[in-house]
This record gives structure tokens, sequence and C-alpha cells, in this order.
């Protein structure tokens, strides 16, 4: 007799079809035990079958010169917006533009708005990408006499699970404080992402690296990835 035991509420979930092709967020599997009852000083024979989760470098794979990303499998990808930080001294917003560009049908828009108009829970792109696809990013400011910066510039970072938040890692001084809406992914001062997540971390009003406004923190982008059959 076989007695199965399942690891935790995701084991479950995962044996529906649904969720069979998702990736689980935590390592599932199964206890396998030879015998339903043990006497006492027989040993039971265990066996383990764990399904650890998949990383998001397992699936895409991220440039380290101009953080263009491609994808290594077929792939879900859904963008949420994390937050807009344009302020200036005196509280008021300012509204950023961002896009997300995929090689097989271009730039896409993903946001245009103020932090207050952001809705963190909104899939703002969602869509299948197949192996190979190219994905770009770009964001500015939504005002006259600011320019567009795209992944290839420094003002705007990669960022996965385990990281630096954006603009801890220069380590300023004279740096200010993360913001708000980033603070529900930051654990012991790190970035705590999804395994199959990526941020986007923009700077869109100053390229003096020394600068206070220099936070890297003006519009930050989440992209989840799934794998899909
Ligand atoms: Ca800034």
């Amino acid at each position: 007799m076989k007695i199965t035991y399942l690891l935790g509420a995701w084991g479950v979930l995962s044996t529906g079809a649904l969720m069979a092709q998702q990736d689980p967020p935590v390592p599932v599997g199964q206890l396998n035990v030879n015998a339903a009852m043990v006497r006492d000083g027989v040993a039971p024979v265990l066996s383990w079958e764990i399904e650890y989760p998949s990383t998001v470098e397992e699936v895409i794979d991220i440039d380290p010169e101009d953080e263009q990303l491609t994808a290594k499998t077929r792939l879900r990808v859904q963008v949420s917006v994390v937050g807009v930080g344009l302020t200036d001294q005196y509280g008021k917003e300012y509204p950023a533009k961002s896009y997300i560009n995929f090689s097989s049908v271009g730039w896409k828009h993903i946001f245009t708005g103020k932090g207050s108009q952001v809705d963190p829970f909104n899939h703002y792109i969602d869509r299948v990408v197949d192996e190979g696809e190219v994905i770009r990013f770009a964001a500015k400011v939504d005002e006259n006499g600011y320019d567009y910066f795209y992944n290839e510039s420094s003002n705007i970072r990669v960022l996965k699970n385990g990281d630096n938040p954006p603009g801890v890692s220069a380590g300023y001084t004279s740096q200010s404080s993360i913001a708000d809406y980033l603070e529900p992914y930051i654990q012991n001062g790190k970035l705590s992402l999804g395994p199959m997540d990526l941020i986007y971390a923009a700077e869109l009003t100053h390229t003096d690296t020394s600068h206070t406004g220099y936070d890297m923190q003006d519009a930050v982008i989440l992209v989840r990835f799934t794998r899909v059959e």
C-alpha cells in the first residue's frame, strides 16, 4: 500500500489541470511511504519527489550589457505597475509613460499616469510569447522636454528576487529612502519578488547619478513570467 502526503496547500492546488501549467512559488511534491501502518522496530521506506520552483533566469536570458530579455521557452508575460514616484519638493505628482517591446509585435503601451492613478493589481499587459522573443522597455516623464530612456540606458535597470532595491544599491548617503509603494517588495533590505518575476526600475528625471533626484524609483514595473505549454 502507498500513502501519499501532499506538502502544503500549493501541492493540493498543483494537482489541478490549470495549476499544472504554472510554476509553484514554493517547493511542492509528494512523500511516499511503503506501508500504511508501521510496527515498532520496522523502518518504513520513504521516498521524496520534490519539484522546486523555476527561477526567472531559467526561462529568461537577461543580457548583462543592454538588459534586453530573451525568452528561453514559451511564456505568459503579465505586466503590472508597482508605482510611479515622480513628485516635486511640494509633493505635486507628475505622470510617467512606459512601454514594453515584444520583437514579434513591437511597442505596447503599459501605463501613462501619476502615482495615485496606478492600480497595482491590474495586468496592463497579458500575453504569451514564444521561445526567442526579445523584450525591451522604455519610459519617460510624460511632460514636454523629457526624453525616453530605454533598457540599454543605465537609467533603466532590470532587477530580480534577492537583488538590492532600486536606489539603494548605489549607496549614496543623500539617497532618499525606498518609496512607499516599494515597501511590500522589500524584505531584510533585499527585493522580495516571486521567483519568476522581474522589475524594471527607471530613473526618468536625472542622468547625474550623484544627484539626490537620481533614485531609480520614478517608475517601477513588475513583469511576471509563467511557463505555458
Ligand atoms: Ca528621479
